[in-house]
């Protein structure tokens, strides 16, 4: 096992790699995805499978950790970091947040600030291998710093904003900024 520094409060390491989302699994057609980035940002991207997969690839080794206990730790991440997704789009000086939007509906947003730090990435691979559709094929966002609900699969979207956005756990009590080290799970609740 591994130093307990590395496990957040209440945390517990796993070894396999579990599986978690709400509804069914997208498909995936090469021929047809699309990644867009809209909103704030002065140059709009709209770029095929393909396309993308020619943006520069980066590396990244990170921990997982998923908001109801379970932590992974040492995942190798392929793809293109978020940084150098978004020196492409030039964002406006007032985009200070990113939504997230996938296939099936799901979303969360994330400050920008905390979306240019070295480790976050948008993944097309793990562990070597492209991902599975479980996991995320073909895209997923990796954020290692948050709870793993801020980590969506099946990336298809990124809309940046003036404000940050409230997505599908946040709107449902989860907090908006989970941070897996205070213990910040539950949002303030009216
Ligand atoms: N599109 C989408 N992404 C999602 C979710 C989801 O329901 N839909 N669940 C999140 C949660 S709560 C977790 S813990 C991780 C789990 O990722 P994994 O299934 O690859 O382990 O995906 C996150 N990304
Ligand atoms: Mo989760």
């Amino acid at each position: 096992m591994v130093e307990k520094s590395r496990i957040p409060p209440a945390q517990r390491q796993v070894q396999d790699f579990p599986v978690l989302h709400i509804g069914d699994i997208p498909k995936f057609d090469a021929k047809t995805w699309d990644f867009r980035i809209e909103g704030a940002v002065k140059n709009p991207l709209h770029l095929s499978w393909e396309e993308f997969l020619k943006l520069p690839k980066s590396l990244t080794i990170s921990d997982f950790h998923c908001v109801t206990g379970w932590t992974r730790l040492d995942n190798r991440w392929e793809g293109v970091l978020f940084r150098d997704v978004t020196r492409l789009c030039n964002p406006k000086p007032e985009a200070h947040a990113v939504s997230v939007l996938c296939d099936g509906g799901y979303y969360t947003s994330l400050p920008l600030s905390g979306l240019m730090q070295d480790d976050v990435i948008l993944a097309y691979q793990w562990n070597g291998l492209f991902l599975e559709p479980s996991h995320g094929k073909p895209l997923r966002l990796v954020v290692p710093p948050k709870y793993a609900y801020k980590s969506a699969k099946w990336v298809r979207k990124l809309r940046f904003t003036k404000i940050q956005e409230i997505g599908y756990w946040e709107a449902r009590g989860y907090s908006n900024t989970a941070d897996p080290w205070t213990e910040d799970r539950y949002g303030l609740q009216t």
